[in-house]
């Protein structure tokens, strides 16, 4: 496997402002401790969004409805909906994680392409915001200037945050994110200005349009569509909200994000968070290879038939030194078999 070893031009990075993408040295790090680090303020005023509430409050009601279906569904059906989050579910990790806005590899276009699709199945905005949001969210993490500050509390940190405006530092330190990538990708940035069209295509009459093919009645599709929409959300917030408080820390002990099992499972492969923020450029987000990590299986099944290449992974020598550094060799995969443990 071609994997990359970016000791010398990534080094083991300060994660304390660590965007954790190819051109974070052009990023503007004089603003850094202005808009990121200085004290917490309490937010004077917080402007909430009635519209997505409303949003909220009507999806979950359809997908609570979607529920009631399922002793009707049939077995073509029920592999519909395992597809759908699969694929929904990669088009975040594989794509607008671990490719665009960490750049772990790189993809040929035929891979890149259905990653668009994917992403816009999962409709989780465009991936250009998407990334934007999720540099500023490792740049500035567990600040005013997250826009998910998990110091704000598991709702806020899980939902509440798409429910008011951003807090006014998380859009001046997000002006500091280097996206002249993305910005230089046509595929993304003709993703970003059409995407009301990609999301409900993918998202909504795609999904729905299918089960027909083996008889399945088109509104019954319809709230599989939406109930897989709601589910794959949930999943991906969950690691903005639980793998930021429940769980071990072993790779850096004094940053919030953390390892959690279940939140692995269900956002496949995304709950080695604390690994993750340690290392933000490993394609794998984990030091475990395949291990509850599907997106890692995709990734390297993408290797193989040749769609994915240059695959990043820090060095072993980079992980253990940082382990000792800041973590708890004695639970980690890279100094538990050399006996390393905590002084
Ligand atoms: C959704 C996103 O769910 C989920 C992301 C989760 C990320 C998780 C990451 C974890 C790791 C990966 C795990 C994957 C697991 C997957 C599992 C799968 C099985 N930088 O935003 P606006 C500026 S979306 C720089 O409107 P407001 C900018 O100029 C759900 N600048 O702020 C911008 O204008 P423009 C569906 C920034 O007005 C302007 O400010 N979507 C930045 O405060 C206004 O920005 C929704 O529900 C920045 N970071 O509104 C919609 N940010 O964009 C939700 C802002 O033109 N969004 N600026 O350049 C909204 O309605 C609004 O954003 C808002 C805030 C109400 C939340
Ligand atoms: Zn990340
Ligand atoms: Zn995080």
């Amino acid at each position: 496997m071609d994997l990359k070893h970016h000791d010398d031009d990534l080094k083991d990075h300060d994660d304390s402002h660590d965007s954790g993408h190819v051109t974070e040295s052009e990023d503007n790090e004089e603003t850094f401790e202005k808009l990121g680090k200085q004290d917490e303020e309490p937010l004077v005023k917080q402007e909430i969004v009635w519209k997505n509430i409303v949003k909220f409050i009507i999806l979950h009601t359809l997908a609570g409805y979607s529920l009631t279906l399922f002793p009707s569904l049939g077995l073509y059906s029920w592999l519909w909906l395992l597809t759908t989050y699969l694929v929904s579910g990669l088009g975040i990790t594989a794509g607008a994680h671990r490719f665009w806005s960490h750049k772990t590899f790189k993809a040929k276009l035929p891979l890149r392409l259905f990653l668009v699709f994917a992403n816009s199945m999962a409709g989780e905005n465009s991936i250009y915001i998407w990334s934007r949001d999720h540099r500023t969210h490792h740049k500035f993490s567990e600040t005013d200037a997250d826009p998910h500050n998990a110091k704000r509390g598991f709702f806020f940190s899980h939902i509440g945050w798409l429910c008011v405006r951003k807090h006014p530092r998380v859009t001046s330190a997000g002006k500091t994110i280097n996206m002249a990538d993305l910005e230089a990708d046509s595929l993304v940035m003709f993703q970003h200005h059409h995407y009301m069209v990609w999301f409900t295509t993918c998202a909504f009459i795609f999904p729905s349009i299918v089960p027909t093919l083996w008889g399945e009645s088109l509104v019954t599709a319809y709230f599989i569509a939406v109930l897989r929409y709601v589910g794959v959300l949930h999943f991906t917030w969950l690691v903005n909200s639980a793998a930021h408080m429940f769980g071990m820390k072993p790779y850096d002990a004094s940053i919030g994000p953390t390892e959690n099992m279940g939140v692995s499972v269900l956002a496949l492969g995304e709950g080695f968070h604390n690994y993750h923020h340690t290392f933000p450029y490993d394609y794998s987000t984990s030091e475990w290879g395949l291990n509850l990590n599907f997106t890692t299986a995709f990734i390297h099944l993408m290797h193989t038939i040749g769609q994915a290449y240059d695959l990043r992974k820090p060095s072993q020598k980079t992980i253990e030194a940082r382990i000792i550094r800041t973590g708890i060799p004695e639970m980690t995969k890279a100094c538990r078999g050399m006996g390393i443990k905590s002084e």
